[in-house]
């Protein structure tokens, strides 16, 4: 069984993070390690939310799982929580690489052309540096027009993405994917670049007019699940972005009206068959 360790905070309530990518990826099927950073009573868009942060906890742990012999085939990250501890996960990243061992960075800190209120411009220069370290990355439009320094539009053609694209890929990842990506008037979807390759990848499914927390982290997520269980990544995308539209369509459906997070529970299921 392929083992996965997934470091981001924990949000005690709120699916998103850590509560979304460990029932995620365990579901495809991987054993999932976790290295929260932080414990929040909720996530960040409820009012006066308690923060730990568990920086110091990083480094003895890691050393604890070194000791035991432990040896991951995908490293993902997620929500961090400050410039220290991205210095602390390329370390991690360093001591636990191993030759097909994959990394994944989401770099999380900002959506509609603002950073989250925890975030400055020096953690999206150490969150650039990070995404230098991965084999995979995939920031959101704001985050990707933060780290390459260019212009955060709401409207845009391809020849801007393709831009967007070829400096994240000078950040030095693998793969470079842009989640959040609208080249159609009601799709939105993704774009991608391969260095190895130079090929470009589009997906673009139908745009629901929803905004829910934690859709990133199911996106991710599912694309960790997905290519460990074998999938390339365009089509670890695909399903991703599939299953997250179809998770907030059945969220909408929910006469609770549930407004911090998505019902990915009652759509688990359907995403083990997906392909
Ligand atoms: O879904 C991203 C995320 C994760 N963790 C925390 C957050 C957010 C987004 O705001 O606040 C604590």
């Amino acid at each position: 069984m392929k083992r996965v360790l997934t470091i981001q905070d924990i949000s005690c309530l709120g699916k998103c993070s850590l509560t979304i990518a460990l029932p995620v990826i365990s579901a495809l099927g991987s054993e999932t390690v976790i290295l929260p950073t932080a414990v929040l009573s909720t996530h960040t868009m409820f009012k006066n939310f308690t923060c730990k942060d568990l920086s110091d906890q990083i480094e003895p742990i890691a050393a604890h799982w070194k000791s035991e012999g432990v040896a991951f085939d995908a490293i993902y990250t997620g929500y961090l929580g400050t410039v220290e501890q991205i210095d602390q996960i390329k370390e991690l990243f360093h001591n636990f690489r191993g030759e097909n061992t994959m990394i994944i960075v989401d770099p999380v800190m900002a959506d509609n052309g603002k950073l989250y209120p925890a975030f400055d411009m020096d953690y999206v220069k150490k969150n650039a540096q990070l995404c230098g370290e991965a084999d995979i990355i995939v920031p959101n439009i704001t985050e990707a027009a933060l780290m390459t320094g260019m212009e955060y539009r709401e409207e845009y053609d391809e020849a801007y993405l393709k831009e967007m694209l070829a400096r994240l890929n000078e950040l030095g990842a693998g793969i470079s994917v842009l989640t959040g990506v609208s080249l159609e008037k009601g799709k939105t979807g993704v774009m991608g670049y391969e260095r190895r390759t130079g090929e470009y990848y589009v997906y673009q499914n139908r745009r629901i007019d929803a905004a829910y927390h934690g859709t990133g982290d199911l996106f991710s997520s599912t694309c960790v699940g997905e290519i460990m269980r074998g999938k390339d990544w365009r089509d670890a995308m695909r399903i991703a972005a599939d299953y997250t539209a179809h998770t907030i369509e059945v969220t909408l459906g929910n006469p609770d009206k549930p407004w911090y997070g998505v019902d990915f529970e009652a759509t688990i299921p359907e995403l083990i068959g997906m392909e």
